[in-house]
């Protein structure tokens, strides 16, 4: 994990506008919301998928750099006012505080372009249409019918009960979408996978998902904010529908338990090339931050 987290954080201190660049702001504020924090989650996901197809890591590093910044300008934005309204992030300030609002709003909108732009620039894949296929793998993923519109699903959900199936429909694409992106993405930089490899590979990478956003919910009622780096209880403070909310905290943490299971049965077929995809399923539930 020490290897790729110090891999990307270089990936990403290249990739990015150098913060002397006109307009200096913008490109410092970009930088803040990407660098120096963060689990990298959804790249150690796309390293370890990419094991499966034996991809070239310098091609992996730059679909999970793509999917990183996506992930950070969600952040960025999920923290501003007229969102969930929040000052701490990666035990910082949060980049509309840091900056200010305007320069918040910019930075998601130039993160978001600039990992497409990215993701164009590098040869990533053997054939071009393959590479298309991936650059709309990223953008379906982001969109409204994949995180946005999953988060525009959380904003209207405030203060209602939903039902377990609406929650997880809400999740699969607010946090999911995401991150299957990634563990895809990390696999198509390779040379292709065995018959129904990618399904059973999309079927883990959903499950995982899912297991990241109960352990979330179980988080923000356990940890404090000090181990979390952002404000902790927040989901029953702003009466959000979660996992613990509709099934209690012990409920809950079974649940996180039985897709750790599940995740780990959706690779039994791969052989050891999984072995990371193992562990990640593991850290992911098992975390305490
Ligand atoms: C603004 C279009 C738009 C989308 C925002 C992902 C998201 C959608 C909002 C984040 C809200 C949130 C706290 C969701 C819970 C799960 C989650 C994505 C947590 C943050 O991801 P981590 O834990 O963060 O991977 P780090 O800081 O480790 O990168």
């Amino acid at each position: 994990m020490a290897a790729v987290q110090t891999r990307m954080e270089a990936a990403l201190q290249r990739f990015l506008p150098a913060p002397e660049i006109l307009p200096e702001r913008l490109h410092r504020a970009m930088r803040y919301a990407v660098l120096g924090g963060g689990k990298r989650v959804r790249p150690l996901l796309a390293f370890a998928a990419s094991e499966l197809s034996a991809a070239d890591p310098a091609r992996v590093e730059v679909v999970a750099a793509a999917v990183e910044m996506i992930h950070a300008y969600s952040l960025v934005h999920d923290d501003m006012p007229c969102m969930d309204d929040d000052v701490l992030r990666r035990g910082r300030p949060t980049c509309h505080v840091e900056f200010d609002e305007a320069t918040a709003l910019l930075v998601g909108d130039a993160l978001q372009p600039l990992a497409f732009q990215l993701m164009a620039d590098h040869v990533l894949a053997d054939k071009p249409d393959e590479q298309i296929e991936m650059l709309k793998i990223l953008a379906v993923a982001s969109g409204s019918r994949g995180m946005a519109g999953g988060q525009a699903i959380d904003l209207a959900s405030v203060g209602k009960t939903l039902s377990l199936p609406e929650l997880e429909f809400m999740h699969i694409h607010k946090t999911g979408a995401l991150i299957r992106a990634a563990t895809v993405l990390g696999a198509r930089c390779g040379r292709g996978l065995e018959a129904n490899g990618y399904e059973r590979l999309e079927r883990y990478a959903k499950t995982v998902g899912l297991a990241f956003q109960v352990v979330d919910d179980v988080l923000d009622c356990e940890a404090s904010t000090a181990t979390l780096g952002k404000t902790a209880g927040k989901d029953a403070a702003q009466s959000k529908p979660t996992y613990v909310s509709i099934l209690g905290l012990a409920r809950a943490r079974e649940l996180a338990e039985e897709l750790r299971v599940e995740a780990h049965a959706a690779l039994s077929s791969f052989d050891a090339r999984a072995a990371r995809l193992h562990e990640l399923a593991d850290f992911i539930v098992l975390r305490k931050f």
